[in-house]
């Protein structure tokens, strides 16, 4: 965030952009609300739709330590998703989540007191246009490529999910994890390529599933320390890192269904018919995880990774401030920052703003 005065900041500046917010409340005139878009990297089956399931079960509508609170606006939506949340909870205890076939919009606001101030936003993302999308698939495909990478270029955060091999790793498993690192580098990398060159934008660099590793988050961070954790996601830190329109980046691993999770078995032996007509063994299946029926597992990790992203989306917006005015979303920010480190969650960072500035400026 450029909190210094425009005059001095030799940074090129965006008007605050158009508010959203503005226009669902019905405000009028110029306001300090804004939006954070936030979008996700993954392929299909790397926990994207989990994560935003875990997001509303365990954020959404909870206070965080400065009393500020993540929520849909209307209390009518409320109920809606919390009858949404229970039908996805009990997917999760018996077959596991569907693939995303459609990118919905999500909007939750970051509300002070019943005041209004900022949007989160973000949308489902199809893991299939990663996994499926080549440069012979049919139009209506490469069409939603496209639109899928629109929404990419013009994100304030960009969350990639990257799967952590489960326990005792087949060779199988190991090379799938080797492709993942590859397409989802792949994609960030077009992503920042394609993003508003006068915009930064921060990274989560994000292992899901770590709550398949271990049976416990005192066993599963002793297995990833942080050089454990540097290295397996490596291409990836070298991405951000040499990225001059990347603010910020963090690894988060988290566990979205929650230490204690089972492994579902296959109900047939093979998975599928491959396109030649043999049957695929099972081991090309990957593995799904479902949360026991009447377990109180509760997702790890989840809440650092919103508190973080609405921290660093903020400070990727140009602030103006007028002479001995702290604009409200320096406060929000301050706010944001506190909260995430009484939370202290699990996480790394890997590149810093004040080392992306430095860069920038070089
Ligand atoms: N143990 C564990 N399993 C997870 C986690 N996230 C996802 N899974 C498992 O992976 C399956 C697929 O997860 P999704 O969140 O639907 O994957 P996705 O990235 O949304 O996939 P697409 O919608 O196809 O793009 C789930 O049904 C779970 O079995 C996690 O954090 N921990
Ligand atoms: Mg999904």
């Amino acid at each position: 965030m450029y909190f210094s005065r425009s005059e001095k900041n030799d940074l090129p500046l965006r008007p605050l952009p158009l508010s959203f917010l503005d226009r669902l409340l019905g405000a009028r005139g110029k306001t300090e609300t804004c939006v954070i878009h936030i979008e996700g990297i993954g392929r299909g089956h790397a926990g994207k739709s989990a994560l935003l399931h875990a997001v509303k079960e365990t954020v959404l509508g909870n206070f965080f330590s400065s009393g500020m609170q993540l929520d849909l606006l209307d209390p009518r939506a409320v109920g809606q998703e919390l009858m949404d949340v229970i039908a996805t909870s009990e997917r999760l205890q018996s077959d596991g989540l569907l693939p995303t076939l459609e990118t919905e919009p999500l909007h939750y606001i970051l509300f002070q007191g019943e005041r209004p101030r900022l949007i989160f936003s973000t949308h489902e993302t199809i893991g299939q246009i990663l996994s499926h999308t080549t440069p012979d698939s049919p139009p209506e495909q490469q069409q939603r490529y496209q639109e899928y990478l629109a929404r990419l270029r013009r994100a304030d955060v960009l969350w990639c999910v990257v799967p952590c091999p489960p326990p005792q790793p087949t060779a199988t498993e190991q090379a799938l994890y080797r492709r993942d690192l590859r397409l989802t580098s792949a994609y960030l990398r077009e992503a920042l390529r394609l993003h508003d060159p006068n915009r930064l934008c921060a990274v989560v660099l994000g292992l899901s599933k770590v709550d398949a590793l271990a049976p416990t988050p005192q066993k599963a961070r002793e297995l990833l320390s942080d050089e454990v954790l540097q290295e397996a996601l490596d291409p990836l830190i070298t991405q951000v890192s040499m990225a001059a329109n990347v603010s910020a980046a963090a690894i988060f691993p988290w566990g979205a269904l929650g230490f204690g999770c089972v492994e579902r078995k296959a109900d047939t032996p093979t998975a599928g018919i491959s396109k030649d007509g043999k049957p695929v063994p099972v081991d090309d299946q990957e593995r799904e995880w479902i949360r026991p029926k009447n377990s109180n597992a509760v997702p790890f990790n989840v809440a650092g990774v919103v508190i973080w992203s609405l921290l660093h989306g903020i400070q990727v917006q140009e602030v103006e401030c007028r002479d001995g005015d702290e604009p409200q979303l320096v406060r929000i920010a301050k706010h944001l920052e506190d909260d995430l480190q009484a939370l202290k969650p699990w996480m790394l960072t890997v590149k810093s703003p004040a080392l992306a500035l430095r860069a920038l400026r070089a």
